[in-house]
């Protein structure tokens, strides 16, 4: 590269990223294959359209193949209509899904289009509350969909389960189009029966977002919500799940033709999506990080990801019950997925963003997190957020989860002690190296 600017922080984040360990529960360390695809000359490419005819019925088909070569708007794709092709089915294979749309250029883009696909203006939708969890695109007041949409929000009761009463209860008295199971801040499993069960009496899309936990799921450490009776998955893609930055749409249904409007009905869920996420809320998809997503998939099939999805999980439940040992009061009292949310304010009476900054000090990186009730503002709230996905991709097992969670002791201890956190910054750069990040390889 010749731009030596870029190239020098470029290298500098590579010796950010093998000198500390990442311990947000949504970053990951991506393969070599996957940096490569991304990398790649699809960049180049403009491709607005579906690749497939594949699902349609034969005489669907045969129309749709003489009016163009595929659903594509411009020339030259039969190498895009490939990728596009193996990343579907990889990812129909992967989630258990009839369709995946793998354009989304993000998680927040995936969710609007489903809203798009499914709701008119002002129809209610119902998801988690931001401060016990949910998302930003769940419905929280200063997003655009919520200004489209009426997003009732509900929330988690004393021991971390989602309220299923209070949704019953919103449910019958809003007869919600879309009833939305997902959280970016939640450590315990949905019970999905339970909300699906609710989502029939009412009619309701059955919708999960499933970002934070979509490789899990992939490994089979996590139950997939399809097994349940929901009609939509979406994600991001480098999450657990371990590839490039995007998104993702799963749905179950009947793929048809997506330049034909078709009825507004949960069978035709899959085409409703196509054409919400393109011309509906986007324009051409980036066929450089598909091919990443591609990449990643095939990854995720491989029996190696299954291990890794456990190991993911074990380590969690392992740091959550040595940070227990150590004073730091868990939310929900643990955890069963690969994420943790500590109360610092109970905990030690400080607010989560003085652990985040003594932390970033010796290069163990976490993020400040509001925790549900919380008093606090978002900028400086009660609790800290964190996980094992990235550092179990650089191979780190249980046992090294005491030294986490005995780093993370120390630093709170010495937070005002540069020299001693100097020195556990070495310590914790000499053990960093001895687990190599996946693209070095
Ligand atoms: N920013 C993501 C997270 O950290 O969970 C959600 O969009």
């Amino acid at each position: 590269m010749n731009d030596e600017a870029i190239l020098g922080l470029i290298k500098a984040e590579e010796n950010r990223q093998r000198d500390g360990l990442e311990l947000i529960p949504s970053e990951n360390y991506v393969s070599h294959d996957v940096l490569a695809a991304m990398g790649s000359v699809f960049t180049n490419k403009y491709s607005e359209g579906f690749p497939s005819f594949s699902e349609l019925d034969a005489d669907e088909r045969e129309i749709a193949e003489k009016i163009m070569p595929s659903f594509r708007y411009y020339g030259g794709q039969e190498n895009t209509n490939r990728v596009e092709r193996l990343a579907i089915s990889r990812a129909c294979k992967l989630f258990k899904a009839d369709h995946a749309n793998v354009q989304p250029h993000s998680g927040a883009q995936a969710n609007n289009a489903v809203y798009f696909a499914w709701c008119e203006t002002g129809d209610t939708i119902l998801g988690l509350d931001l401060g016990h969890g949910g998302h930003l695109t769940h419905g929280a007041p200063v997003t655009q969909s919520a200004q489209v949409y009426n997003f009732v929000r509900y929330k988690t009761t004393e021991n971390g389960d989602l309220d299923y009463d209070e949704i019953a209860r919103l449910a019958k008295k809003h007869r919600p189009k879309i009833i939305l199971v997902g959280f970016s801040a939640y450590p315990k499993v949905p019970d999905f029966a339970r909300v699906a069960e609710i989502g029939r009496e009412y009619g309701s899309l059955l919708m999960a977002d499933m970002a934070h936990v979509a490789g899990l799921i992939a490994g089979g450490a996590h139950p997939n919500p399809f097994d349940f009776g929901f009609h939509v998955m979406t994600t991001t893609t480098h999450k657990t799940l371990r590839g490039p930055r995007g998104g993702l749409i799963l749905s179950r249904g009947k793929v048809g033709n997506p330049l034909k409007k078709p009825t507004k009905t949960l069978e035709n869920i899959p085409t409703l999506i196509d054409r919400a996420v393109f011309p509906g809320t986007q324009g051409g998809p980036l066929m450089h990080v598909i091919a990443a997503k591609a990449v990643a998939f095939h990854e995720a099939l491989q029996p190696e990801f299954k291990k890794y999805a456990e190991q993911i999980v074990k380590n969690a439940k392992r740091l959550a019950k040595e940070l227990t040992a150590r004073g730091f009061e868990l939310v929900f009292s643990g955890t069963e997925n690969h994420l943790i949310l500590v109360d610092m304010m109970k905990s030690f009476g400080i607010d989560g963003k003085e652990l985040e900054m003594a932390l970033d000090k010796i290069g163990l990186n976490l993020n400040a997190n509001a925790i549900p009730n919380d008093t606090l503002p978002a900028f400086r709230p009660s609790g800290v957020r964190l996980g094992t996905p990235a550092i179990t991709t650089r191979g780190l097992l249980e046992k090294d989860m005491v030294r986490i969670a005995e780093w993370m002791r120390l630093a709170l201890e010495n937070r005002k002690n540069d020299q001693k956190l100097e020195k556990l910054r070495a310590e914790v750069r000499e053990f960093s190296h001895r687990f190599p990040l996946p693209s070095d390889n």
